[in-house]
């Protein structure tokens, strides 16, 4: 009997995955992730040469060659939710052999990078800054339904969030890390680091009330004053907790840089958004 039943693994009549509706020779094995589908070709414009396009539902998917390094970029829409379907195909699509649908011996690892737009949690950081995620927070849910490993200092450092941020109660915080091999290419001058919050939502999961009053009106500041040793959390946003923890758990290189563009602390919003996307594009694309 096949690995993955029909019912487990969905795969299309041109044999692809079910939700990306993409096939395996359709994925580069560098990937930058993005929330937004338009974000997509705005990124594939500086692609050389074009080898793929598609999009299925709010997953688009271009693939190509940037200064001789073969990218995809993929949309993951809004959401953990969604992260949990990109990063389950992509790993398929690597990993199992669709025509057998048999787990192949010898594993493949994606280097995937989220090149996202974010909230700041700290009054010292710029609207506009590029923040490189260290690690990540989930107050989603999302990374509680796998089995995965969290080293010695990862699961002390996420037992002192949990003593002493203001959650509601019934949140439990889950921390995972980024790939420092990836962290390395990707800091430089001027880039902003720390612990990305992943919430489940934009409004009250972040802590923004509209017309409704939220159950836990500390958290916001709670996050922003904690402080251990050089560690802090810098910035908000929500799809990096799943991406890193379920990423990793299948032997994936994951990481985020974001563009803060709303700070949380000083009540900003930022008037630049066109021009500090675009270039945190190329600033992605030179170091990726
Ligand atoms: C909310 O406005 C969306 O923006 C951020 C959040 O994580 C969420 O997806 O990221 P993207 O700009 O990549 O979508
Ligand atoms: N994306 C988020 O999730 N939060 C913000 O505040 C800004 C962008």
């Amino acid at each position: 009997m096949a690995d993955f039943l029909p019912s487990e693994l969905v795969i299309t009549p041109k044999g692809g995955v079910y939700h990306l509706d993409i096939c395996p020779e359709d994925l580069a094995k560098k990937i930058i992730v993005v929330g937004d589908q338009d974000r997509v070709e705005l990124i594939s414009n500086y692609f050389d040469k074009v080898t793929h396009k598609s999009q299925h539902r709010e997953f688009a998917c271009h693939t190509g060659v940037y200064k001789g390094k073969e990218l995809s970029i993929i949309s993951t829409g809004i959401g953990t939710d969604n992260i949990d379907i990109v990063i389950n195909e992509l790993d398929a699509l690597v990993n199992i052999d669709l025509k057998t649908r048999n787990e192949k011996k010898d594993k493949v690892s994606l280097e995937i990078v989220r090149l996202g737009t974010c909230g700041i949690l700290q009054d010292e950081i710029p609207i506009d800054s590029f923040i490189l995620s260290t690690h990540a927070l989930g107050i989603d849910n999302v990374g509680h339904f796998y089995e995965r490993e969290v080293d010695n200092e990862t699961a002390q450092l996420e037992k002192e969030i949990e003593e002493e941020v203001k959650l509601p109660r019934y949140v439990k915080p889950y921390l995972t890390k980024a790939s420092s091999r990836l962290n390395e290419r990707l800091d430089g001058e001027g880039i902003e680091k720390g612990i990305t919050v992943t919430s489940s939502g934009f409004y009250g999961p972040q802590g923004r009330r509209l017309r409704l009053s939220l159950v836990e009106s500390e958290m916001l500041n709670s996050f922003s004053d904690f402080k251990h040793d050089q560690i802090r959390f810098s910035n908000l946003e929500m799809e990096c907790s799943a991406l890193f923890a379920l990423g990793s758990a299948l032997g994936h290189e994951t990481t985020a840089i974001c563009l803060g563009l709303a700070n949380r602390r000083k009540k900003e919003f930022t008037k630049n958004y066109e021009t500090k996307i675009t270039e945190l594009i190329e600033y992605v694309l030179d170091k990726i």
